[in-house]
C-alpha cells in the first residue's frame, strides 16, 4: 500500500434535476453506493436547501462520501474518500452515475497520505485509557455512532459502540447484529430493529403468554418467522406444548442469533422444535387443515420478505390450518408509526375470523419506533383471550417462570385500547 487512502473528486454533469433536488433519494443513493463498494456505513446526514440543492455526508468505517448538488445546473460535486484496501470507491462512482442519470462526468483520483512522506509513531493507548479512567466521569464509550430505524418522517436512534458483530446480505435482507450502548446486543433486518437483549422480553412474552394462558391446552404450535428464537423460548415454557414447527425463511438470521444472541436463541435446538428453513407463506398454503392450536406470525415489517405476511390469502390459509379452538397471534405493527398496516391487518382478520373474534393487544417496546407496538389476536372458536381468565392457572405458570414483562394485570390491560386506537380501528 503506497498511501493511506484514495480520494476521488467527481463532477456529475447533465443529471436529472428532479433527482438532484430529492434529499431522500440522494441519501439512499449515497448510502447504497457506500455499501455496494463494501464499506460499513456508520451514519449519514443530509440537508435540503430551499429552493434547490442538497448537501450531505455518509460516514463510513473507511472514511466518508460527501455531496453537494445544484439541480438548477443539473450538476453534482461528489467526494468519495476511502481508506485501506477493502473498499473500492470506483464502485460507488459507477453506481452514483446511474442514480443521478449523469450524461457526463469527470473524476480525478488522488492518493491521500503518501506513505513515503509519513513517519509512523507508536503511542501508548493504554496510558491514555488509564488517564481517562481516572477522570471523575470517565466516558465508557468514546465513539458517537448511531443506528437509526426510520421511515420518511420519523425515526428511532440507538447509540452503538461502533462494533458490528455480524453483517451479511442474505438472499432476503441485510442481517446485522450491533452492540448498543444501553440495550445490549441488537438484531436488525434491513436497518429495522428486531430485538435488543434488554427489551426483547416485552415482545416475546406478549406474543406467547396471553394466547396460550387463555387457551389453557395448547399442544401443537406453528411459528412463522421468529428466527431469533425468542418466541419459541417463551412458548416452550408451557408444559402443555408438545410440538412447535417453526418456519423461518432466512437461515442467516438463525446463524447470526445463535452466534451472538445466546440468551434469545437458547432453545433453538430444543427437541420439541422442528425447524424448517423455507417460505412460511408457502408452508401455510400447504399446511394440514384444522391442525394447530396456536399459530404465531413473528415476522418483520411489511417490506422485503415479510410483505406476504400481510395479505388476505395468507391469513385465510392460517385460519384453515387452525383447529376449532385455535388462536392466531400476528405481529401487528405500531398504531402510530405504521397506522395503515395496523388497521388493515385488524380489518383483514376481522373479515376472516369475525369482528368479535379479533382483539388488539398493545405493549411497550422502547426500541421500536414510537415505543407502542401491537399484536392482533384472533380466535377461531370461543376462547376469550382478554376476559374470564383462569387466575389459578396463570398464577401457577407465573410461580414456575420468572418473567420480565407479563403478569395477570398486564394481560388484562394490554387489551384496553386508547381512544385514538379505537377511532383508527372502528371509527368510534
Ligand atoms: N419493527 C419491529 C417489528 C418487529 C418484528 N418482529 C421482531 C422479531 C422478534 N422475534
Amino acid at each position: 500500500m503506497s498511501a493511506l487512502g484514495r480520494h476521488i473528486l467527481v463532477e456529475f454533469f447533465g443529471c436529472s434535476p428532479e433527482i438532484l433536488n430529492e434529499v431522500s433519494t440522494i441519501e439512499k443513493g449515497m448510502v447504497d453506493a457506500a455499501e455496494k463498494a463494501g464499506a460499513t456505513v456508520i451514519n449519514s446526514t443530509f440537508h435540503h436547501f430551499s429552493p434547490y440543492g442538497v448537501s450531505g455526508v455518509v460516514v463510513i468505517q473507511e472514511s466518508h462520501l460527501a455531496i453537494h448538488t445544484w439541480p438548477e445546473y443539473q450538476y453534482a460535486a461528489v467526494d468519495l474518500f476511502t481508506c485501506g484496501e477493502s473498499v473500492n470507491p470506483w464502485v460507488s462512482f459507477d453506481f452514483l452515475k446511474e442514480v443521478f442519470r449523469a450524461k457526463n462526468y469527470s473524476a480525478l483520483e488522488m492518493r491521500r497520505g503518501s506513505i513515503d512522506q509519513l513517519d509512523r509513531v507508536d503511542f501508548d493507548l493504554s496510558s491514555m485509557r488509564s488517564q481517562a479512567a481516572e477522570r471523575k466521569n470517565p466516558e465508557k464509550y468514546t465513539r458517537n455512532v448511531w443506528f437509526t430505524d426510520k421511515d420518511e418522517n420519523q425515526a428511532l436512534s440507538l447509540r452503538y459502540t461502533g462494533e458490528v458483530l455480524f453483517r451479511k446480505q442474505s438472499p432476503y435482507q441485510k442481517v446485522s447484529i450491533l452492540e448498543t450502548t444501553s440495550y445490549g446486543k441488537m438484531l436488525a433486518l434491513d436497518n429495522m430493529v428486531m430485538c435488543t437483549e434488554k427489551d426483547e422480553s416485552h415482545y416475546h412474552e406478549m406474543i406467547s403468554h396471553p394466547a396460550i394462558l387463555a387457551h389453557k391446552n395448547v399442544k401443537n404450535v406453528l411459528v412463522i418467522g421468529g428466527g431469533d428464537g425468542g418466541t419459541i423460548r417463551e412458548i416452550l415454557k408451557h408444559s402443555s406444548v408438545e410440538k412447535i414447527t417453526m418456519v423461518e425463511i432466512d437461515e442467516e438470521v438463525i446463524n447470526a442469533c445463535k452466534e451472538h444472541l445466546p440468551t434469545i436463541s437458547s432453545q433453538l435446538n430444543h427437541p420439541k422444535l422442528e425447524l424448517k428453513i423455507e417460505d412460511g407463506i408457502q408452508y401455510v398454503a400447504n399446511a394440514n387443515q384444522e391442525f394447530y392450536d396456536l399459530i404465531v406470525i413473528d415476522g418483520s415489517d411489511p417490506v422485503g420478505p415479510a410483505e406476504g405476511l400481510f395479505t388476505n390469502e395468507f391469513y385465510q390459509n392460517c385460519y384453515n390450518a387452525l383447529n376449532q379452538d385455535g388462536i392466531l397471534v400476528a405481529q401487528g405493527e405500531s398504531p402510530m408509526f405504521n397506522s395503515k398496516v395496523f388497521v388493515e391487518l385488524n380489518h383483514c382478520l376481522s373479515a376472516i375470523f369475525g369482528v368479535n373474534k379479533v382483539n388488539t393487544l398493545l405493549f411497550y417496546v422502547p426500541t421500536y419506533p414510537t415505543g407502542m407496538w401491537s399484536f392482533q389476536v384472533a380466535c377461531k372458536g370461543n376462547v376469550n383471550v382478554s376476559r374470564n381468565l383462569d387466575q389459578d392457572h396463570i398464577d401457577e405458570f407465573l410461580k414456575e417462570n420468572e418473567l420480565n414483562y407479563y403478569n395477570l394485570h398486564v394481560h388484562k390491560a394490554a387489551f384496553a385500547l386508547p381512544n385514538f386506537v379505537k377511532k383508527l380501528l372502528f371509527h368510534v
